[in-house]
């Protein structure tokens, strides 16, 4: 049977109403049993004044075997309910009841990790979005707010801890080995916030007081093995709680925090009230094990999950379509926590490279969506990068227009009113507007169109008059369903460079220009555009001088600007603003590798310029510059990033004119890079501070250049590097770098794999550094990884270890001129679309930008994405990503 879009008709916004019933409170009894468990509910319900009498009530409910349903303690008769596949109805029911429901469940068979699951021997939940309404019935939506009381009764030598929200009222030891915890949350919550855990963990405890002296209980549970990689997480968790005291005014609430790691987990991590679990990947580091990078997604998703007790638990989402109010919000105060604990311009350069590999391609391909969506099929397809780092850029620039005091001002109005509420997007701006007096009604226009804006500017000096003055134009793409765009409210923070390098005082009196952006900044202003063309014009300006524009990346669009090859060297020389230095080398690298890419798909002998060059030569000689922004500025824009610049884009061609660049450059400038990779070594030990994170960055930046050249110096040089290092960071470099280049690194990955066969995170590594691998038969190996004893194709961290790491970070070989690339996607998303489809919708994503490449291999995607959605047992996650993908 062919499916249609009406087998899974769409949910809209403009539909919303509020439910015809109230729950008020929910009393909860898990009883975990060896082949099933058995979930019994108790719901305090009332009918909403706004429903009529008479309205029948109807729970959420999916792979729940229901055993009885009772109102107000008298069990009903079935004929007094009926029960489907997705709901219960019951249609007689009084104004205030309690509805009691017994079901039985499966969480030992449940793969989709979605529910109540199991993963090596203990029992947990991911609940958000849906996953709720698979532990019992309920109305299973974030405004219908409950108090939750959890008790979990199972087997005390298999379950020693149980878990859920809230404070621990009662433990008691039963009969036959069993035991029975009850657990009760002081705060009214969404479904989608409810945890248990029922496992056998170590734990690991600290405290934390609060501004206003509350001591708070800090534990976080891994297994035995792994309670030596958890102090990191704890540190930053105390650091993410101070930094939201000082700087939103945020306090913790419950008097103690729970941690659980799991190996088995869809994404990185939950904020569940009061039960945070996280993917180990998210929450685990020791140097041994982690690199740098680790340690820095630990300090920031840590921090991301408990920003949300505010911005999501306490102050939470109406419906799904309000998503970004607590994912944009949170994704941008994890940003700024991030920021302020590391290096501001280093940060901000990371969320700019993330925006354009992956939320600009989202935004320009068949699944771009808006900040606030009008309608979805399947609402786990929702949780993007236009949601989660588009919406906070969205916030950023609500930030950068009302300033510091305006912004808290704002944030704190939003918290006081809307605390214990389930509310908007709009709810969110209005409370900002309020609190200063200002209008963001076109400013809006970023939460409901969706593309990536286009700006393109140009200055013009005018000798005579001494002024200089700068035209900018915007225009945004269509998408699907939008056709037609308005012009939007784009923050541009702006200075004028002289040809000194100096920036100049910036003397106007346009009123779309407000002052300052920081008092720490005299020479940079913030130009909010708002009309489709829009000029500002600078007095007192002698001579030309260079416009270094959307410093800080100050609104996610895409800037163009008729900079000279010369213009953009200067700049990134230059500009006094690190992130514009980084981004004008950038362009610089654009401009050069589109035209290599142009000859290398012409057969044309490629050759690379004095000038660029010259640009990475003073990066590297640049010693009196933060290593880590010099790091940043080596790296050449990735083959994701290239594509996008493209129309039928040859794979190859890409690939062999950045390698191209790379082995030129380093064969140019093999002195300086050897010199600077000796002289940053350290030998203080490991700590993952900005410092030392940043000279790793550098030097391992200049051996990766380096393992381009083919020769025995370069050789031993890696080869001393992963014998001799003494974290993951210096190690794990050096196996890429060997794998990479194409040496024999067959010895050194079993070393590898033998010293850390016992380590997960590490295991994962192993396989995606020979998943990446762009030399060889790139695929063949692929398909061997999967036959290793370690290769488990339940466990998502190892999946996307060898099947994602080959699709989205070995593009050449993915994208193969056979199309085997595609089948062998194909073949995986069927595979694991039967067993958890929230992993196969999310890895079908990786077909999204099929209409990139040339039309050959276009044919051949095409052909490989249509057997998949023939599939007749298709989740309708991946259907919808899939149709979507294939409509462009
Ligand atoms: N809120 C969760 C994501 C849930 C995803 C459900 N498919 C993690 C986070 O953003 O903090
Ligand atoms: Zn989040």
């Amino acid at each position: 049977m062919k499916r249609t879009d009406q087998v899974h008709p769409p949910t809209y916004l403009k539909n919303y109403r509020q439910p015809d019933y109230w729950i008020d409170a929910i009393d909860l009894t898990v009883e975990i049993g060896d082949e099933s468990t058995q979930v019994t509910a108790e719901l305090t319900i009332r009918r909403n004044a706004s429903a009529t009498a008479g309205a029948p009530l109807v729970l959420d409910g999916a792979e729940l075997e229901l055993k009885q349903v009772r109102l107000d303690g008298t069990p009903l008769d079935p004929t007094q309910y009926q029960a489907s596949e997705s709901d219960l109805t019951v249609a007689d029911v009084p104004e205030k009841f309690i509805l009691g429901t017994t079901c039985t469940i499966h969480p030992e068979t449940n793969t989709t990790l979605e529910g109540l699951y199991g993963s090596k021997g203990m029992f947990l939940t991911q609940c958000e979005a849906e996953g709720f309404r698979r532990i019992t019935y309920y109305a299973d939506r974030p405004d219908v707010m409950a108090s939750f009381t959890t008790t979990i009764e199972a087997d005390k030598a298999r379950f020693p801890v149980l878990l859920s929200n809230g404070n621990c009222v009662a433990r008691e030891d039963l009969s036959g080995g069993r035991h029975r915890v009850t657990w009760k949350d002081p705060f009214k919550k969404p479904s989608y916030l409810f945890a248990m855990v029922a496992a056998d963990l170590g734990v690991k405890k600290a405290t934390f007081t609060t501004m206003s002296g509350r001591e708070v209980a800090l534990e976080f549970f891994t297994e035995e093995r792994d309670l030596d990689k958890i102090d990191y997480a704890i540190e930053s968790l105390k650091k993410a709680m101070r930094w939201d005291e000082e700087t939103y005014g945020r306090e913790y609430d419950l008097d103690i925090y729970m941690v659980v790691a799991t190996r088995h987990f869809n994404m990185g991590a939950m904020e569940n009230k009061g039960l945070n679990i996280f993917n180990t990947s998210c929450v685990l580091a020791n140097e041994r094990t982690q690199t740098d990078l680790s340690f820095q997604t630990v300090e920031r998703v840590i921090a991301h999950e408990y920003f949300h007790n505010w911005s999501g638990n306490r102050v939470t989402c109406r419906d799904w379509f309000q998503l970004s109010l607590k994912e944009g919000f949170t994704v941008y105060r994890d940003a700024q926590f991030g920021a302020a604990m590391n290096s501001v311009a280093v940060a901000r350069i990371g969320d700019a490279n993330y925006l354009r590999a992956a939320q600009f391609p989202e935004d320009a391909g068949p699944l771009a969506h808006p900040v606030r969506p009008d309608q979805y099929v399947e609402i786990n397809n929702f949780y993007t990068t236009t949601i989660y780092q588009k919406g906070a850029e969205v916030v950023r620039m609500l930030h950068t227009l009302l300033g510091d005091e305006g912004f808290r001002k704002g944030t704190d109005l939003y918290f006081e009113k809307n605390d214990g509420k389930a509310v908007t997007t709009d709810d969110f701006v209005a409370a900002l507007e309020e609190a200063n007096d200002r209008d963001f009604t076109q400013f809006k226009r970023w939460y409901t169109q969706a593309g990536t804006p286009r700006l393109q500017a140009s200055g013009k000096h005018d000798a005579a008059a001494k002024t200089y003055t700068l035209t900018f134009r915007q225009s945004c793409p269509a998408t699907p369903g939008q056709p037609e765009k308005l012009p939007m409210v784009i923050p541009v923070a702006l200075g004028l460079v002289d040809q000194s390098g100096n920036d100049l005082p910036l003397n106007t009196d346009d009123p779309a220009l407000s002052s300052k952006r920081s008092d720490a900044d005299a020479t940079t202003a913030v130009l909010a555009i708002s009309e489709s063309e829009q000029s500002v014009t600078f007095t007192g300006i002698d001579a030309a001088p260079i416009p270094s524009l959307l410093r800080g990346f100050s609104a996610p669009v895409i800037l163009e600007v008729p900079y000279s090859d010369d213009d953009l060297a200067f700049l990134a020389s230059q500009d006094n603003d690190p992130y514009n230095r980084w981004a004008a080398g950038q362009e610089l690298c654009m401009k050069r590798l589109l035209a290599l890419v142009s000859d290398a798909a012409g057969g044309v002998e490629l050759s690379m310029d004095p000038l660029w060059l010259c640009t990475f030569e003073s990066v590297l000689a640049d010693e009196g510059r933060d290593p880590a922004l010099r790091a940043e500025m080596l790296r050449l824009p990735g083959e994701a990033v290239i594509t996008e610049q493209l129309e039928d884009a040859d794979p190859d061609a890409i690939h062999r004119a950045r390698e191209f660049v790379r082995h030129t450059m380093a064969a140019a400038l093999r002195e300086p890079l050897l010199s600077t990779y000796r002289d940053l070594e350290q030998d203080e030990p490991y700590a993952p501070t900005a410092a030392q994170i940043a000279k790793r960055s550098l030097r391992n930046a200049c051996l990766s250049l380096l393992s381009t050249q083919d020769d025995d110096e370069v050789t031993t040089l890696i080869r001393d590097q992963f014998a001799s290092a003494t974290n993951m960071t210096d190690r794990l470099s050096a196996l890429r770098c060997l794998a990479h280049s194409g040496r024999d690194a067959s010895d050194a990955l079993a070393v590898f794999y033998d010293d850390f066969k016992q380590e997960g995170l590490v295991i994962d590594s192993w396989f995606g550094v020979q998943a990446m691998n762009p030399t060889g038969d790139a695929l063949g190996r692929v398909k061997e990884l999967m036959h290793h004893p370690d290769f488990e194709s339940l466990l998502p961290n190892r999946v996307r270890a060898v099947v994602s790491s080959f699709c989205a970070a070995n593009l050449a070989q993915f994208h193969r001129p056979d199309g085997a690339g595609y089948e062998f996607l194909a073949d995986q998303l069927i595979a694991i679309d039967a067993g958890n489809p929230h992993l196969s919708a999310r890895m079908a994503g990786m077909f999204s930008r099929w209409t990139k490449v040339e039309p050959k291999r276009q044919a051949l995607a095409r052909a490989a994405i249509e057997r998949v959605l023939a599939k007749p047992k298709l989740s309708r996650n991946a259907y919808e990503v899939l149709s979507k993908t294939l409509k462009g």
